[in-house]
């Protein structure tokens, strides 16, 4: 009899199925009880221990504010911006702190590879080592036309391409987020193109902007920002900044990021604001701000034009809008 060996969430089945029953079918298949037992009910109480635990690098805060970085707005309380999120591989609603019990923010390894000099891997606390960490106040807009503004603490994502040392012919960054169903619940979801992606230019990922977030409101983030390590590309809709990164792969190919793959019309690579440029089914003249509940003017680059527009310069009426 061909028994086919489970590769955990590679199974079409594992995918398809509820876990209730994915799990008698691999009982079925001849694994045993006990390990099942371990897998499951051991596993949510190492994940329990290990959510009780304070975060190693929670000395690291609150870091130095960069004043360079300025809002014109007030900063959206954390009473408010912690409860409206979106994370889809926990949650298609936007309060997904609750569905995360199973996420376990260490061990956490990020993989540089792909076109550089100093491919490697290495743990998010010596990563924290080698960079310096800052607080900026940035501006959020999503391309639901919600928008924040929240006091992220993080390192210049430029930082990391440094460590990496693309080599010439590397022209874009492509970033992913981890892949585990057993934690993330929604990527058992076939219909989706897990794991997350997305990508940026070699010149976005170095521009000042570029912005690698560890903490929000002055602490380790909570988990739903995105913990420990997430994107923030303040110019852009939210979906470019892609959140619980495990890996950065410098290429030559354009990557397709995860919305493109499932949209590809509505939500393509680029992802700039302009209010002027609705999306195929809404306008994205105006906002919603989480902040006040009030509608707001939306901005060119969502305010950062003196910042990024040089990056852009001449192909204002190309795609780079969605
Ligand atoms: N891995 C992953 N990253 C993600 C998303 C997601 O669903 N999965 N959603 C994106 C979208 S659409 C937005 S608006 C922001 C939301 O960030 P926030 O929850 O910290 O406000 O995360 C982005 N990063
Ligand atoms: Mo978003």
């Amino acid at each position: 009899m061909h028994i086919r060996r489970p590769r955990g969430w590679e199974l079409p089945e594992a995918a398809a199925t509820p876990e209730q029953i994915y799990l008698s079918r691999r009982q079925m298949m001849g694994a045993g009880a006990a390990l099942l037992a371990t897998a499951t009910f051991g596993g949510t109480a190492a994940a329990q221990r290990a959510a009780d635990l304070p975060d190693p690098s929670a000395s690291l805060y609150p870091a130095k504010q960069n004043p360079r970085y300025t809002l014109d707005r007030p900063i959206t309380p954390e009473d408010k911006s912690s409860v409206v999120n979106n994370y889809y591989e926990f949650s298609y609603g936007k309060n997904v702190a609750p569905s995360m019990s199973r996420f376990q923010r260490r061990p956490w390894v990020v993989k540089i590879d792909g076109m550089v000099e100093k491919p490697q891997e290495l743990g998010i606390d010596d990563l924290l080592k080698k960079v310096q960490l800052e607080e900026r106040l940035y501006r959020h807009r999503c391309v639901e036309a919600w928008s924040m503004a929240v006091p992220w603490t993080g390192f210049p994502l430029a930082d990391l391409v440094a460590l990496a040392a693309p080599t010439s012919g590397a022209k874009y960054l492509k970033m992913e987020t981890f892949l585990d169903p057993k934690v993330a619940p929604n990527q058992r979801d076939f219909r989706f193109p897990w794991p997350y992606v997305e990508g940026l230019t070699l010149a976005e990922a170095t521009h000042e902007l570029a912005f690698l977030v560890t903490g929000v409101y002055g602490k380790p983030a909570p988990n739903q920002y995105g913990a420990p390590l997430r994107l923030v590309t303040p110019w852009k809709y939210g979906f470019k900044s892609i959140k619980g990164i495990v890996r950065f792969t410098f290429t030559d190919k354009q990557p397709v990021s995860y919305w493109e793959q499932v949209q590809g019309a509505e939500y393509g690579f680029w992802a700039n604001v302009n209010p002027k440029v609705p999306h195929p089914r809404w306008s994205q003249a105006s906002e919603e701000d989480l902040t006040t509940g009030e509608r707001r003017p939306t901005l060119i680059f969502n305010g950062y034009g003196a910042f990024v527009a040089d990056l852009y310069k001449g192909q204002e009426d190309r795609k780079i809008w969605y």
